[in-house]
Order: C-alpha cells, then structure tokens, then sequence
C-alpha cells in the first residue's frame, strides 16, 4: 500500500497557541492512542476466519469506543456555525478612552478567531434559514482573551436576560413533534413575541432582509450592548462595538433564500471556506459609538436596553481597526465547535454595564460550556487558551492538560513564596469600575425601558421602498404559517404601533380586518401583582425621523470582488467571447463558471475548446450572483433546447439579479422573460455588465414584473 500524503497545514498564519497541537499525518504510520503502530486495521481478531470476535482486540476497542463518544452537545442556540482565524489591526488608537493594549497600540496585530452562526436551527441545519446571525470574536491579546460575542442585527428581542428561556424555546422547533427545523414561521414563536411587545424593533430587523443574507463576510456585526471603556486614571465612556463590513452589506431574496436552502445548505459556510482559500479575505472595519458618563441620560432611550440602538445620527460610528479573515481553520471540531466564547472574557481596559441582558448573559456562558464542553477545563482546549500563561489555584477537574508544579494550591501561601502574585493595577492587574449603585432590591423593569415602538418605526421609515415591502412580505409570509388565528391578530395590533400601512398589508394577506388606527396591544411580561400602568409601552417622539445606516439600501456598491458569475454555454459558443469576459472579470476579482450541458469540453464556434465547470443539472441560478448569455446567434438558438437554461436566467431574472448578453444572443432572450429593464445588458458591453454586477441586485424590478420562476 503506497504512502498516502493527506492534506497538510497551510504555511500561512499560524496561530502560536495553537501549534503545539497541530498533527500532520504526512508520512506517518498509523497507531493506537497509546502510540503502538498498527499493523491491520480492516479486520477485528476473531477466533479463525469465521469466527466470533476477541474481547482482547484492544485495537477495535479503543477505536470504537473513541467513536462512540465522538459528539458532544451542540450548542443549546447558535448551534450552526463557521469559523475562521485572521488578525485584527489597529490605526486609530483609543488611548483617551481605554488601557486595553489591543485599542492603543496602533503597531499590535492581534490574532482572532471568529464564529458565525445561525441561532434557532441544530448543527446540520441550512445556513440560509430567516434567523439572526451570530458574529463572535475572540481577541488573543497578550493581556488576556477578550471576547466580543455579538450579532448581525444591532438590538435584541428582550430587555432581560430572565426571558432568554423562553424566547428560546418559543423559537426553536415546536416540542411536541419538534418541528419546524431552523425557522421562525410558527405558532409557539409568534406566540411569544406577539406577547412581548418589546421584541417589536428586533423582529422588523428580523423580517427584514438583514436576516438572509448573501454571504457571512457581507454582514455588519454588532457587540449591541453598552459596554464601558476604561482609561488609565479610571474613567468610563460608554462604547458600543460595530462591524463593518469591506464589501457592504448584502442579502438573498426570500425566495431565493427557500430555494438555496435545498440547492446547498452549506452555501454561506462554503462562501467563507472558498473565499479565504482563494485569498479573498474578508475584512470588517471595526467601530465605536462613544458617550462620554456625563451624557448617559441624554437620549430619549435608556443607553441599558439592549432592544435600542444609538442612531448613528446621534453618536457617529468611529472606525479604528481592521479585521481581516486569513485562515481557514485545520479541523472543524478541534476548533469551529470547541471554541467557547463567553461576554465575560474582558480584558482590562473594557467593563460592563448593567445592561440587565448582559448582566443574565454574564452567568451563562460559562455555566452552559460545563455541559457542551464536559468540564472547567474548557480554556485549556487549543482553540480557547490565550497566548500568555495561565497561573492561579484553580486545580483538577476533567482533562485537566496543566501540569502545575509544587505544593502550594492556595492564595496566601508561604510555601510558594506567595505565588501566584497579585497583580498591582499598574502591571496590568484587573479591577472593575468602581460605578456607584444606590438602590432598592427589586423585580421590575426601569420605566426608561417601556417606550417599544418609536425605534421599530425609525427602522421602517428608514428602508426604502422595495426593503419596506420584503419585511411586508415577510410577516406575510410567517404569520400565514401559524395555525391560531388569535396570534395573527395578537401580532397585528403590534404592527398597528409600528406602521398602518404595514399593519394593513399583512392584514390583507392575512385575510383579516385592517387595522385603521394603533390598537392596544397585550404585554406578557406584566407581572401578576404589578403595577399595570408602569408596564403599558409608552412611545415617544423620536429623536430623529430616520437613518440612514440602517438600510442597506445606501451601502458600498463599488466591487465584484468574490462574486460568481455564471455564463451558459453549448456546444458552438463564441468561445473568445468567454475567455475575453472571464479575463476582465477575474481581473477585477470575480470568478466566472461555464455552465453547461454536460461535464468536459464543448466545441466552441473558433475551435477553442471550453471546459464545462457545472452542468444545468448540477447547479442552481441561485447559486450565482450574475449570468451572462455569449454569442453567436446559432449558440442562441441551441442553447433555447436547454429548458434548464431558460429558466436559470428567468429566475436570475426574478431575484433581480445583473444579466448580461452578447448582443446576437438575443433569439434565446426572446424566449425569456427578460428583455430590458434595470440591471440588463443586453449588447455586449462586459463593463456594463460588471458595473451592474457591483449594484449587487436591482430590487425595483420587483415591483415592475412578476416572473413566474
Ligand atoms: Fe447568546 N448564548 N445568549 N446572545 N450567543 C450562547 O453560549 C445567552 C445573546 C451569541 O459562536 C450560548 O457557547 C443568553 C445576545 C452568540 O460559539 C449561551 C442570552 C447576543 C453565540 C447563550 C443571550 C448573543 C451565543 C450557547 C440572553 C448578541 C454563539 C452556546 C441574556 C449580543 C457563540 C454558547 C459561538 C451563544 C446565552 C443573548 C450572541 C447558552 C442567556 C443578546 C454570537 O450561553
């Protein structure tokens, strides 16, 4: 049996703390785990050649054991998930505000780990289901790791973490027949949220197409809480983190969405994965929104409530780092899976707040990795150890992979002369700001927390038009899922405080009453013996009427950078059409696919052969961000004996997508539903074509043409 060389590391980026536990197989003889080479591993001992299996067979038993043990839960929400190292680099120091070092020190590069994830669906679940997208980062920084463990949408469903629970399990598949997988559009979640008014801003970002996006590295990402930035002397101002991203924010339609769901559901893991590989790494500018302690109060929200934002109107967005994606992980498990991020993980230099969401989420983190991971050792696994040494007493437990030398497990101690120390403030040592609290022990909810309209409205009038009408859509289209007409009519005099309009549309589909004016609405989290009034959502005035951040309408639309052109071809294509078009594009940072009929090479109409890379059969429009039909007439006309070829450009057609043609293409586009309109290029001018490739989608054709694809 020849020697098999089996993929080995990548020389690029690799990560000092992990190293020590990289294994490369390359050359290797295969053995036990207690390193005995192993000379057959097709058969089990067995007592002659027909016979039972040997207890004895220490080789089978070790190796069955070892696999039968191989899972561990998946995470309880956010159990999907990819990952990726890259690094992190300043060049906007924060040095009046923060003592943390990988905020001021604009020559440190700080490795990172970064996990997207969806949150309601299990592991093996569609990456493209409607849902909130998880966007956490681990900073290994030589003063400890800190953890930024946000989300693709900048607020949350509720105030407290005490709900957390049940928001969870109302969202999760339904626990009678545990169904539906990785989707939102139900009873028990509608159920929920239409109870609990101030999830109200969250779920219009929800509905919106924030929630189905294009691609994990065309996300902005969000810490959504107030955290504290802390400066040498011991002052606070209070920060919010924001991600965003190089290549603009970008998402599917919803129909798309559904289809990409069964065409691959490993389409954004696989986008992330491609994209490093081929060196197009992602890249997040990282941002602060800063308010200085003196103006906590200055906002008509309370800078505590997690279901608000800080418009950024109000507190610009200061850039002061990039992010950039470089490395794919070497093993899913070892890595992606293990990693545990926790809130909590803050370095000194960054506190919390008493964000009463934060605070709950505080305790579980870490409670939740003692079931996933099996223990307390979990920060010793590669993935989760920070680059500098760990000392303290802390000792034993499951897997314990520290080797702590000498007698002393226990602070004070002389027999260790005391070690491990602590640490004075000034080398580096963490203490927690010192924020003066004076008050009663209570249940209850700050009366700065009840106003849970005024900023879903901010949100929708800030969409624009098409953007409106997807989350019109979308409410549509969940709450006609749910089976108890007394939720669609619960969640619809919701939507009556948000927008009449928005109410009245969903109502239509709904086939019920349009709402003419806000109705009162029901709020669950009243407690049994509380004060009714105090817990009646208020709305107030917005401090301003819209913004423009929050639509991604006004995002960056200057680049085709990664995006996937398709080009359909048969046999007799202008052949020097397409490698002149796959040039251009490749030069501007695309990649460019012949699809075709079969697999191999087509006669081309100059000879040239062309390699086929997918076939009609294999692949899906909605796999691709643009199509391009190339000449000549006649390859027009054969390419029309592909129905599969009609329908992929109808249906690019219909998710609004650029397409292109040559301009003696036209008799295959006679057969189509696309003739001209925004977004089409029909004559042959690939620069055209690629400028409209970089708008991403030209949504108004929406609302133009229906086309049945
Ligand atoms: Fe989480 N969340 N969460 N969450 N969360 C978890 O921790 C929790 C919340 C977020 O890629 C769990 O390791 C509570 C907000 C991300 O590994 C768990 C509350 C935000 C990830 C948990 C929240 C998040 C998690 C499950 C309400 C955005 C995935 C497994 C107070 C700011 C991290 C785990 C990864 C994961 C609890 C709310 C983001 C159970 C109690 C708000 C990105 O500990």
């Amino acid at each position: 049996m020849p020697k098999q060389k089996t993929s080995s590391t990548p020389k690029n980026a690799k990560l000092d703390n992990l190293s020590p536990n990289l294994s490369d197989a390359s050359d290797k003889a295969m053995t036990t785990d207690q390193g005995v080479k192993i000379n057959d591993d097709h058969n089990s001992l067995r007592s002659g050649d027909r016979g039972a299996t040997l207890m004895e067979d220490f080789i089978f038993r070790e190796k069955m054991t070892h696999f039968d043990h191989e899972r561990i839960p998946e995470r309880i929400v956010h159990a999907r998930g990819s990952g990726a190292h890259g690094v992190f680099k300043l060049h906007t120091s924060l040095a009046p505000y923060t003592k943390a070092g990988f905020l001021t020190d604009t020559n440190r590069e700080t490795p990172v780990f970064v996990r997207f994830s969806t949150v309601v669906g299990s592991r093996g679940s569609t990456d493209l289901a409607r849902d909130v997208r998880g966007f956490a980062v681990k900073f290994y920084t030589p003063e400890g790791n800190f953890d930024l463990v946000g989300n693709n949408i900048p607020v949350f469903f509720i105030q407290d973490a005490m709900k957390f629970p049940d928001l969870i399990h109302a969202a999760k598949p339904e626990p009678d027949n545990e169904m539906p997988q990785a989707a939102t559009a139900h009873d028990t979640l509608w159920d929920f949220i239409s109870l609990m008014p101030e999830s109200t801003h969250m779920i219009m970002w929800a509905m919106s197409d924030r929630a189905i996006p294009r691609s994990l590295r065309m996300m902005e990402g969000f810490g959504i809480h107030t955290f504290r930035l802390i400066d040498e002397k011991g002052k606070s101002t209070f920060v919010k983190f924001h991600w965003k991203p190089s290549l603009g924010v970008h998402s599917v339609a919803w129909d798309e969405a559904q289809k990409i769901s069964g065409k691959d559901p490993d389409f954004h893991r696989k986008d992330l994965w491609e994209a490093i590989e081929q060196g197009n790494f992602p890249q997040w500018e990282l941002g602060v929104q800063l308010v200085p302690e003196k103006d906590e109060h200055k906002f008509d929200f309370d800078l505590l409530d997690a279901t608000k934002i800080i418009p950024e109107e109000l507190v610009p967005v200061m850039p002061v780092g990039t992010l950039t994606l470089n490395k794919n992980p070497d093993n899913f498990f070892a890595e992606t899976e293990q990693v545990a991020f926790h809130p909590g993980h803050i370095v000194p230099g960054i506190d919390f707040t008493n964000d009463p969401l934060l605070q709950g989420r505080l305790f579980s983190y870490t409670d939740t990795q003692l079931s996933r991971l099996g223990g307390p050792n979990f920060h010793e696994i590669p993935i989760n150890r920070p680059v500098v040494p760990v000392y303290n007493n802390q000792r034993d437990a499951h897997m314990r992979m520290q080797i702590d030398r000498g007698k002393a497990s226990y602070s004070p101690n002389s027999i260790g002369g005391g070690c491990p120390y602590l640490a004075k403030m000034a080398e580096g040592g963490f203490t927690s700001y010192q924020e003066k609290i004076d008050g009663r022990k209570i249940r209850g909810r700050s009366p700065s927390f009840l106003d849970h309209f005024s900023q879903a409205i901010l949100f929708y009038n800030s969409q624009s038009e098409p953007e409106r009408q997807h989350i019109k859509d979308a409410f549509s289209f969940e709450l006609s899922k749910c089976t108890m007409p007394s939720i669609r009519e619960r969640m619809l005099r919701n939507l009556s405080n948000v927008d009449l309009e928005l109410a009245a549309y969903v109502a239509s589909k709904l086939g019920l009453p349009q709402p003419t004016k806000a109705m009162p609405v029901e709020n669950g989290a009243i407690p049994a013996d509380g004060n009714l009034k105090d817990y009646q959502p208020v709305k107030k005035k917005p401090m301003i009427e819209k913004s423009a951040a929050l639509s991604m309408a006004n995002t960056v639309k200057n680049s085709i950078i990664s995006r996937k052109i398709a080009v359909l071809a048969t046999d007799g294509v202008a052949g020097k059409e397409i490698k002149k078009l796959k040039k251009l594009l490749k030069d501007q940072g695309a990649s460019m696919k012949v699809i075709g009929p079969r697999l191999g090479q087509l006669k081309s109409l100059d000879g040239q052969p062309i390699e086929v890379d997918m076939t009609f059969f294999n692949t899906s429009s909605v796999l691709h961000d643009a199509v391009y039909v190339p000449g000549d007439s006649d390859h027009a006309t054969a390419l029309l004996q592909e129905p599969e070829a009609i329908h992929f450009v109808n249906e690019q057609y219909r998710h609004c997508k650029a397409i292109g043609g040559s301009a003696d293409a036209q008799s295959f586009f006679t057969e189509t539903y696309v003739t001209d309109g925004p977004g089409v290029s029909l004559d042959g001018k690939p620069q055209e074509f690629i400028n409209n490739v970089a708008q991403h989608r030209f949504w108004e054709r929406e609302m133009e043409r229906k086309v049945p694809a």
